[in-house]
């Protein structure tokens, strides 16, 4: 298992569309494994295969809460089949624009239907913390950041503290 480094806006890697995964064998799961290890160390609650510079449709997500058993989930090829007129609004973070937090409405349910890390085909009906994590994660497998659904104002601001703190060597 290894830890990865996670890549940071504005990174133009984070924009790439990622492509489906054909083949879940033990490469896979490997990837997998280090994804989890990754979202554990960072600690997040969820991290897509972009955010370590793989453009494959695989995410990791763990919303269990502090201190209680590990929830480890695997998604691959995931696809939203339905969501709800129902909305809810969530603070929302990224590991890839860290320590900048927004208000997000998303769908409050929906139902995703993936492979699971045994490449076998799983429905998941989803809601709460959830929910708003697989949106933001499956967003990241189609070039999409949290940021993007905010204001432009707002966005545009995190944009240019980013990029300055890029060309000044990675301080904020
Ligand atoms: O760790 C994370 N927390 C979080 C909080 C609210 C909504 C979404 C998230 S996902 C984020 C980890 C991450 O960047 N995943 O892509
Ligand atoms: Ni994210």
């Amino acid at each position: 298992m290894t830890i990865k480094p996670i890549i940071i806006l504005p990174d133009p890697i984070l924009r790439q569309v990622s492509a489906p995964i054909e083949r879940v064998d033990t490469d896979l799961q490997k990837l997998a494994d280090d994804m989890l290890e990754t979202m554990y160390d960072a600690p997040g609650i969820g991290l897509a295969a972009i955010q370590i510079g793989i453009p494959r449709r695989m995410l990791v997500i763990d919303v269990s809460r502090e201190g209680d058993p590990r929830e480890p989930l695997v998604f691959i090829n995931p696809e939203i089949i339905a969501s709800s007129d129902e909305r809810s609004v969530y603070e929302e973070g990224c590991l890839s624009i860290p320590d900048y937090y927004a208000e997000v409405e998303r769908p409050a349910k929906v139902t995703v239907k993936s492979l699971d890390r045994d490449g076998k085909e799983i429905v998941t009906e989803a809601d709460g913390l959830l929910a708003t994590c697989l949106q933001h994660e499956i967003d990241h497998l189609n070039g999409v950041l949290f940021i993007d659904h905010i204001s432009r104002l707002k966005r545009e601001m995190v944009i240019k503290k980013f990029t300055k703190a890029a060309k000044s060597g990675g301080k904020l």
